[in-house]
């Protein structure tokens, strides 16, 4: 059976998880935190979660997990049947995460754990916030998913990946990013109410007390 690795807060771990839920894939959750332990950076090289043991080794990075997953097991497609719009879905999919989640997690520390980070980084991640939601604007379609007429990939790193990064633009720079964006808002909340979704989140507020010690113990 597959055995996924990570902790219920990390929203990294989340989109496997609700990827293999949605699915209905079989797969065992071993928690474990971001550690550079000599045993974990065995299957994990970065020491990073979440990292998804299979039967024939380890595999880390989550778009790297994603496609094995759409492509050794059974369920549901979640990414488009055709090469191009495949590919258009990662490219979309690269975009959310580099280009505005990466950015948006520089400030987590102060968003989500009592830190705080300088001014000059705040007006960094601002202006790139600034141009990767332009881009998502061009690219995304919300008609009424976020790559079309079907649920999938795209689906969720815009619900794990782009909500966070909105969360620190509300806060810090008291913009909604999804604003101008005809139908994003809603597609969030509606994928937020989808049923899996609900058990990854509630999965993740039963992990947030545990979590929030091992942090502060850091
Ligand atoms: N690029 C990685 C990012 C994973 C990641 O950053 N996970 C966080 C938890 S949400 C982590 O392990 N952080 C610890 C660290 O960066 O050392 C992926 O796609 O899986």
């Amino acid at each position: 059976m597959l055995k996924l690795y990570g902790f219920p807060v990390s929203n990294y771990f989340n989109m496997v998880k609700l990827a293999l839920l949605e699915k209905d894939i079989p797969f065992e959750e071993v928690k474990v935190y971001p550690n550079q332990s000599e045993e974990y950076l065995e299957i994990s090289p970065m020491g990073k979660v979440p990292c998804l043991v299979t039967d024939q080794g380890p595999l880390t990075e989550t778009s790297a997990i994603l496609d094995y997953i759409e492509e050794s097991q059974p369920g549901v497609p979640l990414y488009p049947q055709q090469a191009f719009a495949r590919a258009k879905v990662r490219e979309l999919i690269h975009e959310m995460e580099l280009y505005i989640e990466l950015p948006a997690r520089r400030c987590f520390a102060e968003v989500f754990f009592g830190g705080k980070v300088s001014v000059e980084t705040r007006q960094e991640v601002e202006a790139a916030l600034e141009k990767g939601v332009a881009c998502l604007k061009r690219r995304a379609l919300f008609a009424p998913y976020v790559s079309g007429e079907e649920f999938g990939y795209a689906d969720i790193f815009f619900l794990h990946s782009v909500e966070l990064a909105n969360q620190v633009s509300k806060k810090l720079f008291q913009k909604d990013l999804l604003e101008g964006m005809p139908g994003a808002s809603e597609l969030m909340e509606r994928l937020a109410q989808r049923p899996l979704a609900q058990k990854v989140t509630a999965d993740l507020h039963a992990g947030m007390e545990e979590f929030a010690k091992i942090r502060s113990a850091k």
